[in-house]
């Protein structure tokens, strides 16, 4: 799904608003909250429609954008490969559909991704991981349930070391952020990383469903303080109206969102781009 057919629902909060020649302000400011823009960023857009402006659509798309801009990752020196990156979030949020996803995305830039197996908890949890790997056409190291999800991790890499793969994906099991054991084993998993290479995880990053709205925020400070995140995967953004929650769990993180899910395919994954975004949430 494309990126204006994903945001139409959150779209249709604004489309009536914007198009008008003067944009009523205590309507804008509800579309923003039930777009779950948040108080805060809901503020400072406020704040930049009232200086005078000649097109206050371009305004705002220009605001949202600066803002989501301001946590863009400074470009980073290669690393050694493999590069091993981690998917983290509570359950359900998407983390082995967007694992699938990602291993397409890379394997179709030419990339060798090997695939952990890593959430031990969940019934058949390799399974329907091994089943994204095989449509990506990736390579994957099984588990069974109740194994050490950290030996998983630690396998997988010793593997891709000896294998000159580039990308290790990690898929955990889903947790929510209350439970301080379950976030210790999180951990684990990080330092078993970096005993098999140095420096690994380069990446780890939290998996949020987009439906789920301010809610999310809350998961992601947690997560960001145990694990220092490295960056923010938004899934389910077809279907929700609530698409302009990337805005406060950028400017709140201070991470940036690297990519969009936009359905349930091997395909539906976007590279998060801020203007493009900003455009089509005002678009008509
Ligand atoms: N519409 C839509 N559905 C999605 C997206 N990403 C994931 N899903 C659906 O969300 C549900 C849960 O996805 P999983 O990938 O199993 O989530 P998970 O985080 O691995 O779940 P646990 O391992 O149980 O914690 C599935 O029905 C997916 O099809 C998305 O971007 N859009
Ligand atoms: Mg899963």
């Amino acid at each position: 799904m494309g990126l204006r057919e994903t945001l139409a629902r959150t779209r249709q909060l604004f489309s009536r608003l914007i198009s008008a020649p003067v944009v009523n302000e205590e309507e804008l400011e509800a579309a923003l909250l039930s777009a779950d823009v948040g108080i805060q960023a809901t503020r400072q857009l406020l704040n930049a429609i009232r200086r005078p402006s000649p097109n206050p659509k371009a305004t705002l798309e220009q605001e949202i954008a600066n803002l989501l801009r301001s946590a863009t990752p400074a470009k980073k020196p290669p690393v050694p490969l493999p590069e091993v990156i981690m998917l983290v979030g509570v359950n359900g949020s998407g983390k082995t559909t967007t694992v699938g996803k990602l291993s397409r995305y890379y394997a179709d830039q030419g990339k060798r991704v090997i695939v952990a197996a890593a959430d031990t908890y969940r019934d058949a949890a390799a399974e329907q991981v091994g089943i994204w790997a095989e449509r990506a056409g990736v390579e994957i190291v099984y588990s069974q349930k109740g194994q050490d999800a950290g030996a998983v991790a630690f396998d997988t890499i010793t593997r891709a070391l000896q294998n000159q793969f580039d990308i290790v994906l990690v898929d955990t099991a889903g947790r929510l952020h209350t439970r301080q054991d379950l976030m210790a084993e999180l951990e684990k998993i990080k330092r078993v990383c970096a005993k098999v290479k140095p420096g690994a995880p380069e990446e780890i990053w939290l998996v949020i469903d987009a439906t789920v709205g301010q809610n999310g925020i809350r998961q992601a400070q947690t997560f960001h303080q145990r694990l220092g995140l490295t960056g923010i995967i938004i899934t389910k953004l077809d279907g929700t109206a609530r698409g302009g929650i990337i805005i406060p769990v950028v400017m709140e993180l201070k991470l940036p969102v690297l990519f969009i899910g936009t359905g349930e395919g091997i395909n539906d994954l976007e590279p998060f781009d801020p203007e493009s975004y900003a455009r089509a949430l005002f678009e008509n």
